[in-house]
């Protein structure tokens, strides 16, 4: 095993910036990444031997903590009986069963390989059920690298400073609407302009890629009555959120249904795995029911639905959610009267086991706000972090994620560690 440094100068001969997904690379922080070696629980083990509680969590997929007895258990049975079939197997039927049954608006469900495939699948799906070509997305709201959603898109695209990504046909971007999240005015003004035209109106419903932003009171249930009103397909992005703010994600949270919502991370158990689903009577335009064509070599592969069953069958079981709830508490609490010490303007936006950090006087309530805080004081805040065994996500506009491996221990190191940092600053 090689050291960080070395592996990274290798990488960079052979890999474009060293890194299979961009925002991997530090960019907007500064600095080289780290290997990781081995993970275990709420930890990371770099190539360098340092060990590192994690606050990335693979992106938000281990809720669970990295390498988790019973999903491993799960997986290794699978593969006793094979890798991939190339036929249906009974794994996809228990997976389908257990996403209708906890996530309240899918009533069908169809099984793909990452949450960009699941937006992808769930735009082109849209536009097949209502015979129309426009979508409305949010500034700000990330959707993977689907070329009609890269525009003003967060996440990687915005921390390395490309929302409006090259390669994407003007004629593909001319077909997609953007809009300022939290706005009600302007979503109505839109639907006026382009409703009998608007095939979706696609949404995180708590933007969690341009940092972590909530919904005003009203604000999706009026998106709602609009695409109600007009035909036109809602679909929830819950990548991020589903199976994580609750079993049922963020329609489960605010009782506001979606007609389709996109899912991933959490349901591969940390295989990759997608899946998009909704009502019965669009989901049946779907080939080989329909028109609308969506298929996937790997689709349903028997490994990572037996992690996925797993994670699901685990958090049903063990309800962790009130615990990651008090997890996420104490961060949040931390940070705040550290920064209140500092006389730091600080917001911490939290959910269950999400939060981020914007240092600005309001709260945050779309894109232009969030772009508008100080993003050097994270910066500072994650090599001071790193250096003392805590892992954020590389950029303040990702996410942190907590997960149920993160008994006291780790949770008390990372407050200490975190109010030094701000104290630091
Ligand atoms: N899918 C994640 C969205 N915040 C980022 C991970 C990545 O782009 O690699």
């Amino acid at each position: 095993m090689t050291h960080s440094n070395e592996l990274f100068e290798r990488a960079q001969k052979i890999i474009p910036g060293g890194v299979n997904s961009p925002v991997r690379a530090f960019r907007s922080v500064g600095g080289t990444p780290f290997f990781t070696k081995r993970a275990q629980g709420a930890k990371l083990y770099t190539a360098d031997d340092q060990e590192l509680i994690d606050f990335v969590c693979t992106w938000g997929p281990s809720i669970h903590g990295h390498n988790d007895p019973t999903i491993k258990a799960a997986i290794s049975k699978a593969l006793d009986s094979g890798t991939s079939f190339g036929t249906p197997n009974p794994y996809e039927v228990t997976m389908a069963e257990k996403i209708v049954e906890m996530v309240p608006s899918v009533e069908m469900v169809r099984m793909v390989n990452s949450g960009t495939e699941a937006t992808m699948s769930a735009i082109r799906l849209a536009r097949g059920f209502t015979g129309r070509n426009k979508i409305i997305k949010f500034a700000g709201c990330y959707h993977g690298h689907v070329d009609s959603l890269l525009v003003q898109a967060g996440s990687g695209a915005l921390t390395l400073g490309n929302p409006d990504s090259a390669g994407i046909p003007p004629s593909f971007a001319a077909e997609t609407i953007v809009l300022p999240y939290n706005d009600p005015e302007a979503l109505s003004n839109a639907f006026k302009q382009y409703g009998d035209e608007l095939a979706a109106v696609i949404v995180e419903p708590f933007p969690a890629n341009v940092g972590l932003i909530f919904p005003l009171e009203g604000y999706l249930e009026h998106m709602r009555s609009l695409c109600t009103e007009h035909g036109t397909v809602l679909i929830f992005d819950e990548v991020m959120t589903g199976f994580r703010v609750a079993p049922g994600g963020v329609q489960e949270k605010t009782g506001v249904m979606p007609d389709l919502t996109a899912l991933g991370k959490i349901i591969g158990g940390g295989l990759p795995v997608g899946a998009f689903g909704g009502k019965t009577e669009i989901m049946h335009s779907i080939a080989p029911l329909g028109p609308v064509y969506q298929a996937g070599t790997l689709s349903g592969n028997p490994l990572a639905m037996a992690a996925g069953i797993a994670a699901l069958e685990k958090l049903t079981s063990e309800d962790p959610y009130p615990r990651l709830n008090e997890f996420g508490e104490q961060i949040r609490n931390a940070l705040i009267s550290a920064a209140k010490e500092k006389g730091i303007p600080l917001q911490v936006p939290q959910t269950g086991s999400m939060f981020c950090m914007y240092f600005s006087e309001t709260p945050v309530t779309n894109y232009e706000e969030a772009t508008a805080s100080k993003t050097e004081h994270f910066k500072t805040i994650f090599h001071h972090v790193l250096g003392k065994g805590v892992y954020l996500p590389p950029s303040a506009y990702e996410t942190c994620f907590i997960s149920s491996a993160h008994e006291g221990d780790a949770i008390n190191m990372a407050c200490d560690v975190l109010t030094e940092a701000i104290k630091h600053l």
